[in-house]
């Protein structure tokens, strides 16, 4: 195996598709090589069990998925991290350890009204009764990415599709090398 490993950075709102977007990607990426996702919301059953979603624990969570991410670039894989990963500099930091080039931030840019609508665990509508304080978007901060490699841009009323979004970021590892 003559791979190299590198890491897509799925970061956005809760419910704008990024676990959707990171399985139909690693589906597509999986005849090409080892891929593997790291899951924000599935590592917070696990390694990530002790954290909550203080703002010191949020960057706990993002530090510790980019150190995991590191390990499995470094092993050889792409890895796909799919987090909110609210902060700037914490996602900064991140790229850091991969030195930049191994770095692939792709920024799912959809509305708050788009993911509040969808709701898909109904978190949305347990913050605005108050039921769930800090929920990042509402009441807690979403720091959005700057410098980033690929921006999908979703509206109101037109979202691409997982496949074409996926697509999206296929062509750009082809266009860059990584493919
Ligand atoms: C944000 C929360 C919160 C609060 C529970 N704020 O969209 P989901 O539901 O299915 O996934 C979210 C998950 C957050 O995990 P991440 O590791 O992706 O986030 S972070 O990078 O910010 O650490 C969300 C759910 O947990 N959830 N309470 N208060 N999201």
């Amino acid at each position: 195996l003559n791979q190299k490993g590198y890491v897509v950075w799925i970061a956005g709102l809760s419910g704008s598709g990024k676990s959707t977007l990171a399985c139909t990607l690693g589906h597509e990426l999986h005849s090409r090589g080892h891929t593997y996702i790291l899951d924000g919301d599935n590592l917070r059953h696990g390694l990530n069990r002790d954290l909550c979603f203080k703002a010191k624990d949020l960057a706990k969570n993002i530090r510790r998925v980019g150190e995991v991410a590191k390990l499995f670039a470094d092993a050889g894989l792409i890895c796909i991290a799919s987090l909110i990963s609210p902060y700037r500099s914490e996602r900064s930091a991140c790229r850091k350890l991969l030195n930049n080039s191994t770095f692939i931030e792709v920024f799912l840019n959809v509305p708050l009204e788009v993911c509040e609508a969808r709701d898909p665990k109904g978190l949305y509508k347990l913050t605005r009764a108050r039921k769930i304080k800090g929920f990042t978007g509402i009441d807690d901060p979403y720091e959005p990415p700057s410098d980033c490699e690929i921006v999908i841009q979703c509206k109101a009323s037109d979202c691409a599709t997982p496949k074409s979004m996926a697509d999206q970021v296929v062509s750009y590892l082809k266009a860059n090398g990584f493919l």
